[in-house]
């Protein structure tokens, strides 16, 4: 099914021209509204007028972190106050949050592209859809909230945590969709186990996932141990929260809403725009955004883009799915790796279970490496099939990304298990 056919099936001239009127708006507004933006754009020495195609937005300048953190709480605000409508925060752990402002129509266009994410996953009015992130300053609560009740589903605000309580009324309630981070859908599975449920027979049928890269293994994993489809769906708090792009049926690329969001991919050291296929960092301007528009965020996110219709029937252009951050990569010894390549090995291996960290240590001016994962259960624990697993894991992780970690084979139940963001690397260097 599809929310919104206009636009998710719009043809590209058509949806080209729209998306340089909206550009050319949400410009011209920032130049007038928005101290900084003006400033930024002076110093760059371009004006609203100087966009006159899609391409020239290579001109104007990039929007980072920091300038939302210099902007805090309010700098960046386009509208006054009064037309603020409601209020989050990025994430973020450290240091001031940055700040996210909504007006009434943000939070109608918020709904509408989460209401396209959840149809084209399956939702509809006879869904009873439980809502299993947080709530709160974080997006992904009420974002999902309010969508899922514009599709006319019936909505379980429960928020993430109280994992009992999660299979309880999932199984009560007849839950057949969700919306839950990919590392706490592993978690009330093994929940859902210990309590004498077996995944595969609650009424589940659609699974959305995001606000934190999941390999493709994972989500085979989450169909698997479901008997769900699974649905990725990405977005930011700085852009909008989560609603930026989404998987259909197909599972080949997430489609981006880009009625709304203008997405490019640059490199992420020259800030260089990369042509279609090429993978770099995310770079997203609002289109339509009113309290906050953001021109050209960097979002640090990497992927790729990809134009052409989708066996689904939508035109939209696409996005691969995020597997990295570049400040999620580690540099170790010189080899640059991600966690999600560490994750996909590991849940290849069928040993282990998809229960890890990494722990990054110095030891003498060398950076250490040490690959934590859980012992899947009925596995051999004797000490020598677990050191010989231990090679063959290492083994495996040198042939996927050249290095040699060493791992460490831990009894069930001893990795922290995450009931939102998973936190999948300690990093002991600075302390
Ligand atoms: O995580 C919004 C969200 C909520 C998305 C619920 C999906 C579901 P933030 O807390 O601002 O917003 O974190 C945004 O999380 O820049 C990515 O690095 C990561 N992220 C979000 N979705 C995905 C995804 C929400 N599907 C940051 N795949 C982003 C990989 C994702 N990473």
């Amino acid at each position: 099914m599809i929310w919104n056919a206009t636009m998710e099936k719009a043809g590209r001239t058509e949806m080209e021209e729209l998306q340089l009127t909206r550009l050319r708006q949400v410009v011209d507004r920032v130049y007038h509204n928005v101290p900084s933006y003006r400033a930024r754009m002076t110093a760059a020495g371009v004006k609203p007028d100087d966009i006159r195609s899609l391409a020239d937005i290579a001109r104007l300048p990039f929007t980072t972190k920091q300038d939302m953190r210099e902007a805090y709480p309010y700098g960046l605000l386009a509208v006054p106050m009064k037309q603020v409508v409601r209020i989050h925060c990025s994430s973020g752990t450290t240091g001031r949050p940055t700040v996210v402002a909504y007006t009434r129509h943000d939070l109608a266009v918020w709904a509408e592209v989460l209401a396209r994410t959840l149809v084209a996953g399956g939702l509809s009015d006879s869904s009873v859809f439980q809502v299993a992130v947080n709530y709160g300053l974080f997006t992904g609560g009420l974002g999902f909230h309010y969508a899922a009740e514009l599709v006319g589903a019936s909505v379980v605000p429960i928020s993430g945590g109280n994992t009992a309580r999660q299979v309880m009324l999932m199984k009560d309630f007849g839950t057949t969709a969700m919306i839950i981070t990919p590392s706490y859908a592993l978690h009330v599975a093994e929940t859902m186990r210990e309590m004498g449920v077996r995944p595969a027979d609650t009424a589940l049928q659609s699974v959305f996932c995001g606000a934190e890269t999941w390999s493709d293994r994972m989500h085979d994993q989450i169909e698997e141990t479901y008997g769900v489809k699974a649905y990725d769906v990405y977005g930011l708090s700085e852009i909008i929260g989560p609603g930026v792009s989404c998987e259909c049926s197909a599972h080949d690329g997430l489609h981006i809403q880009e009625d709304h969001f203008y997405i490019e991919i640059v490199d992420p050291e020259s800030g260089e725009v990369l042509p279609e296929g090429a993978k770099g960092e995310v770079v997203i301007t609002t289109l339509t955004k009113e309290g906050m528009p953001m021109i050209r965020y960097r979002t640090r996110d990497l992927s790729a883009l990809r134009r052409g219709r989708c066996a689904c029937g939508r035109t939209q252009t696409r996005m691969d799915r995020v597997v990295g951050r570049s400040d999620d990569m580690l540099i170790i010894r010189g080899v640059n790796i991600f966690p999600s390549q560490v994750e996909d090995v590991l849940l290849g291996l069928g040993e282990t279970a998809p229960h890890y960290q990494l722990l990054v240590e110095r030891e003498s001016a060398l950076d250490m490496l040490t690959v934590m994962v859980e012992k899947a259960d009925g596995i051999d624990g004797t000490p020598d099939a677990t050191r010989a697993a231990e090679r063959k894991i290492q083994d495996m992780l040198k042939a996927a990304t050249g290095l040699s970690p060493r791992v460490r084979l831990v009894p069930p139940k001893t990795i922290e298990r995450s009931e939102g963001k998973a936190k999948r690397v300690i990093d002991r260097r600075a302390m």
